[in-house]
């Protein structure tokens, strides 16, 4: 097989002056994503004010004369950025800034992502992948699918893959194994203080993880995945950088290559209404992934504390929902 007769894959990128984007686009390069034989053309994306920061990231980008840097460009405008595109990594949204009210911060990114789910609908490739991690993610990934109708809700997704790392790599520490030894963990609903990072059905080389961490440790797994983004912003100065930018590399080759077989890994997807989660709202489950598609995994048992803990999530975004819902152009159907 003749591999430079590969046609190049357009990835778009929203936020690409921005810190994850900083990593993420050598990441890209480097054939992280698609691996040293793919080419691939970057379209990045950013305000108008910092253009002229992305033209220095976009000259950084062409210094590594990457063998697979088929085509750069630097737009302002999502209807360029996001034309023909294959795959998008929504990374761009506004940060909290002071005095900003949680309702405030929810309504000036769902008007970014309305905004951005309407162009990729009217400019992407029919078949494009869409990965939300602009927060608040499971919210914006709502509004960006409901203004979209011409494509199918299961073609987004938004990034909860980092908060399962942090949770992988905990169980793997606390239980001195390699990260490869940790299966079946599981993120359940929003990427918030609300999510409920659940080891029940978690394995380490096979043996169920509570035996080596014991019960007791359950309130502290719990504690530190969710508070570990605030807790790198306070001990690092600057929040999560590297990490989120390998967890969407990790959600995003996932969903296309597939997880193993037997396995699954967490994303915020529309909900089908399975464990009972209001349907069309935007949820982080046990997903698995086959070439570009997932589908949710059935019929795991949950205790009375794991349904509550859930169902706390789901009411927060619910909540969230409901602040923003004239946004919503369109319940999102789910036709996977
Ligand atoms: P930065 O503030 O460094 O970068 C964000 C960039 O987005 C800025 O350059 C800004 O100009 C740009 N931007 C803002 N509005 C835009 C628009 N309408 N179109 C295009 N670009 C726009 O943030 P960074 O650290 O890179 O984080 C990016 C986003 O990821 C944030 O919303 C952050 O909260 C979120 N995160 C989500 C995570 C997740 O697990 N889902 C974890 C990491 C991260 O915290």
């Amino acid at each position: 097989m003749d591999d430079k007769a590969k046609l190049p894959v357009t990835i778009a990128i929203s936020g690409a002056a921005g810190q994850i984007s900083y990593s993420l686009l050598f990441r890209l390069i480097v054939g992280d994503l698609l691996g040293l034989d793919q080419p691939i053309i970057l379209r990045l994306l950013e305000v108008p004010q910092v253009i002229g920061q992305l033209e220095g990231v976009a000259m950084e980008l062409e210094d590594f004369a990457s063998p697979i840097l088929a085509g750069l460009s630097c737009h302002s405008d999502p209807l360029e950025a996001f034309k023909d595109a294959d795959l998008v990594f929504l990374v761009g949204a506004r940060a909290r800034g002071p005095g900003m009210e949680r309702a405030d911060l929810l309504e000036v990114n769902a008007e970014i992502f309305a905004e951005q789910g309407w162009a990729i609908n009217a400019v992407a490739k029919r078949s494009v992948r869409v990965l939300v991690v602009g927060n608040p993610v499971n919210t914006n990934t709502l509004i960006a699918i409901s203004n979209a109708p011409d494509l199918d809700a299961s073609q987004f997704s938004g990034m909860t893959r980092l908060d399962h790392n942090r949770a992988v790599g905990l169980l793997a520490r606390t239980c001195e194994k390699p990260s490869t030894a940790v299966e079946g963990v599981i993120i359940w609903g929003n990427h918030s203080t609300s999510q409920y990072p659940d080891f029940h059905h978690a394995t380490i080389d096979g043996c169920p993880v509570v035996a080596c961490v014991g019960q007791e440790f359950e309130a502290s797994f719990i504690e530190i995945v969710r508070r570990r983004g605030a807790e790198v912003i306070r001990v690092r100065g600057k929040s999560s950088a590297a990490s989120g930018a390998h967890a969407a590399l990790c959600q995003m080759r996932d969903w296309l290559k597939g997880t193993p077989k037997g396995s699954w890994t967490s994303m915020a997807v529309v909900s089908d209404g399975s464990y009972g989660i209001t349907p069309g709202l935007v949820f982080s489950f046990p997903v698995e992934t086959h070439d570009g598609h997932w589908r949710i995994i059935e019929g795991l048992a949950l205790d009375a504390a794991s349904e509550a803990l859930i169902k706390a999530s789901e009411a927060e975004l619910l909540q969230e929902r409901d602040l923003v819902g004239h946004l919503i152009t369109r319940p999102p159907a789910h036709h996977a």
